[in-house]
């Protein structure tokens, strides 16, 4: 089989480019090595940038978005006791962001490939790259007993952190960047109205928790937990109390708990891969980075990548104009710097490190007298918040 451009990964990076590239006559495959029913039961981002709901909208698969999803003007942040909003409207120049998960936007996605009969492989399994560094590269995968063979241009890593795709480029042709953080984070859904219309992010001597939703009927809530806790090891009671434990008494008395319809403990990580591109092999999205989900910059980060990679194709094989293509790497790796940046500092101003000084918690607590006292540092967290442009 012959394809201009072959994707791997069916996350929403894969299949948003892929959708894009369709719209305008470019021919894809899609190479997802999991079935559709289990991509759409992860539950991840909740929190979409203005630049990520424009693209939904470029790929022809906002109408869901723009109807069901919310808009959010602010957040709060909840510390030492005080609960104090962040307006992102007022300090981003009128921007805000879109409450949709991530669950519906890459059902979304699935649909609209359907729809226009794109080609996405589901269980695709043993995908591997061949002969990336020259200009005939593939891809080869099995289904059943049975290979078979992509010949394409150019394949795109877009399968996450564990992909194949980073890890078929040799070891030193690449730097990687990475911190492990000392805790995880706790995630329940339930089937009850949110505590709150806008997100709360907490910080409490016990660890980080966070209040989020995914409409006025499901909320996801999270507690920063050690890395040694398992799932089993919370009952749905023990959330629930250690979650109002770590909210001002206000909130926790208007929680309102049920049993969960989804548990799960995420690590926490940072990580970036130089460059994101080795001959005709691209990378995008998680497969590339990774950011801790504090300031929820991860599948928005991936939107930047998609973006980028989408206008280059365009104008390689549109105007014969390859100058996107060889400047992919700098330019989104510009970008995604900033998103690392940022939400490192979101993680370490809200989360309890076990092995931090004294000296440590008091510029914590410093942190928040300055950037509520401050129009300047409000400007910049919401400006980072409501996504950098691109
Ligand atoms: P994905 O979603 O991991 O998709 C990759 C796909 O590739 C497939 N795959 C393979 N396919 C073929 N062959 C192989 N060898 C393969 N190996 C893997 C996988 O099955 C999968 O379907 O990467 P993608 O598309 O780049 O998307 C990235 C996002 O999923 C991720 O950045 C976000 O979920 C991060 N994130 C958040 N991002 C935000 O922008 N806002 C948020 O509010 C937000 N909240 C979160 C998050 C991530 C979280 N977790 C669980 C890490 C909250 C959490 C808790
Ligand atoms: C979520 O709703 O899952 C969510 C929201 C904001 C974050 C991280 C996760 O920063």
């Amino acid at each position: 089989m012959k394809v201009q451009v072959c994707i791997i990964g069916g996350g929403p990076s894969g299949l948003m480019l892929s959708q894009l590239l369709h719209l305008q006559g470019i021919d894809t495959i899609i190479l997802e090595k999991s079935s559709r029913d289990y991509v759409l039961s992860r539950i991840r981002a909740g929190v979409l940038e203005h630049g990520f709901a424009e693209l939904m909208r470029e790929a022809q698969c906002g109408e869901r978005m723009d109807r069901e999803g919310e808009i959010h003007h602010g957040f709060y942040i909840a510390h030492d006791g005080k609960l104090d909003r962040v307006d992102l409207h007022k300090y981003s120049g009128g921007n805000s962001v879109m409450v949709y998960g991530q669950t519906e936007l890459t059902r979304d996605l699935y649909e609209a490939r359907d729809k226009l009969g794109g080609k996405v492989v589901h269980n695709a399994a043993d995908v591997t790259p061949h002969d990336i560094a020259s200009d005939k590269p593939y891809v080869t995968y099995r289904s059943g007993d049975e290979v078979i063979r992509v010949d394409c241009d150019y394949i795109i890593g877009a399968d996450g952190f564990h992909g194949v795709s980073r890890k078929s480029i040799p070891q030193d042709k690449i730097k990687e960047y990475e911190r492990v953080y000392p805790f995880g984070w706790l995630g329940v859904l339930s089937r009850t109205k949110p505590v709150s219309p806008e997100l709360i992010y907490a910080k409490h001597e016990r660890g980080f928790a966070l209040c989020s939703l995914r409409s006025q009927v499901l909320s996801r809530y999270y507690v920063q937990v050690p890395l040694t806790d398992k799932v089993e090891d919370w009952s749905d009671d023990a959330f629930w109390e250690e979650l109002k434990r770590r909210l001002p008494e206000e909130i926790a008395a208007k929680l309102i708990t049920g049993p969960s319809i989804e548990k799960s403990i995420a690590p926490l990580r940072s990580f970036v891969c130089e460059p994101m591109r080795y001959g005709r092999l691209f990378l995008a999205g998680d497969a590339a980075h990774i950011v801790p989900p504090t300031g929820a910059r991860g599948l928005n980060s991936a939107a930047s990548d998609i973006y980028y990679l989408y206008h280059a194709l365009l104008d390689h094989y549109k105007k014969g104009d390859d100058t996107g293509i060889d400047g992919y790497s700098q330019r989104a790796l510009a970008r995604i710097w900033k998103a690392q940046r940022f939400s490192w500092w979101m993680t370490t101003l809200l989360h309890r490190f076990p092995d931090r000084l004294p000296y440590e918690d008091r510029l914590q607590d410093t942190e928040f007298e300055y950037l509520f006292s401050s129009d300047a540092a409000q400007r910049s967290l919401a400006e980072n918040y409501v996504g950098l442009p691109f």
